[in-house]
């Protein structure tokens, strides 16, 4: 802790930019969502606290960049994007409020600032190369069979397109939030024939696929891919009819505590995803009704599952395409096994 810092202070102390906050509730709500989208909102959130505080030294700012990075954190778990993100626009935090002597801000300011557009700008740039990467596994009358909404794997779908290859689609709808029509309607505006059809419908479909095109939220140091629920079944299924499973996902997908034997936390959302309170009390009744809510009934909403490796046949990141069970080796050369956490006291 820098000298000038107020020690144990709670967080409700400090002053977050409504954009911060703004920003996390839109993330928890999911209006903004994807893993590549998080990440992006949270570097440009960052941004915003550290441009606009009036921290007069630069440990205030520091406890308010935590405390912003904190908020941010806190509201979805799977997508390790979103403390990547974090992690590198919050990078030698430490170090730059030491050598700015306990005094000036101004460099902290400008050091977090900088860091969070250089972030934004390499996403945005893996993104497109990747999807040039991946485009190259996409032949000219190939179908894909799409699962939830990824601008990783539509990515490889534009870069196709641009290449003059005819793509056509099969587009999940994804239940519960039905992602798939933000699919639909995107492959839609690049001239991409789609059908749309029920998740329930994937392996009826896969006959006349040629790949299986999905993101992720996070890849684990075992090649395991971690993506929207349902992933891991069509995976399964797509395996069972010989269709290849490519999963494009930027380098910030890794996630690096798994290098050191952590698991991914699923992500369990709201029941009222799945059930409204009408279908509900259709199931099992109201209090006054014949049959009644006795606990014996309940949901269950994970929002993401886990694909193993040996159902996955490529990952394509902007670094290149891997078999699932080399990215470990991609992994240590980006992070090593430094997972520092900048946003904990
Ligand atoms: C989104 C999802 C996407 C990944 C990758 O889940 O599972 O496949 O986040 O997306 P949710 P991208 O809708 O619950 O956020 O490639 O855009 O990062």
């Amino acid at each position: 802790m820098a000298d000038d810092e107020p020690a144990g202070h709670p967080d409700a102390d400090l002053s977050l930019h409504p954009d911060v906050e703004a920003t996390a509730a839109a993330i928890a709500a999911m209006e903004i969502r994807g893993a590549a989208a998080i990440a992006d909102a949270a570097a440009a959130a960052l941004a915003t606290q550290a441009e606009t505080s009036d921290a007069e030294t630069p440990g205030a700012l520091r406890a308010e960049l935590r405390a912003a990075a904190r908020r941010l954190h806190d509201t979805r778990p799977t997508a390790v994007s979103l403390p990547n993100a974090l992690r590198y626009v919050l990078k030698e935090l430490d170090e730059v409020a030491a050598a700015a002597d306990g005094r000036d801000v101004s460099t902290l300011r400008a050091t977090v600032v900088e860091r969070a557009a250089e972030f934004r700008e390499t996403v945005a740039a893996a993104q497109s190369r990747l999807g040039r990467i991946g485009a190259n596994r996409l032949r000219d009358g190939d179908t894909v069979l799409t699962h939830c909404h990824s601008t990783d794997a539509l990515a490889c779908v534009e870069a196709a397109v641009e290449d003059g290859k005819e793509i056509e689609a099969i587009v999940k709808e994804t239940r519960p939030r039905k992602q798939g029509h933000i699919t639909a309607r995107q492959l839609r505006e690049w001239g991409v024939p789609v059908t749309l059809i029920v998740d329930g419908a994937a392996r009826r479909h896969l006959r006349s696929v040629d790949h299986v095109l999905v993101g992720a939220d996070s890849i684990a140091a075992d090649g395991s891919v971690i993506n929207k629920v349902g992933t891991s079944g069509l995976a399964v299924v797509a395996r069972e009819q010989g269709v290849p499973v490519m999963v494009a996902a930027a380098t910030i997908k890794l996630h690096p505590e798994t290098l050191t034997g952590h698991t991914v936390e699923i992500e369990r959302r709201a029941e009222s995803e799945v059930l409204t309170d009408e279908e509900r009390t259709a199931i099992v009744g109201s209090n006054e009704g014949e049959r009644s809510d006795d606990g014996s009934f309940a949901v269950d909403n994970p929002a993401f599952d886990v694909t193993p490796p040996r159902f996955v046949d490529a990952i394509v990141t902007e670094r290149g395409q891997f078999p699932p069970e080399s990215i470990v080796t991609l992994m240590r050369e980006l992070f090593g096994e430094d997972v520092a956490a900048p946003w904990t006291r």
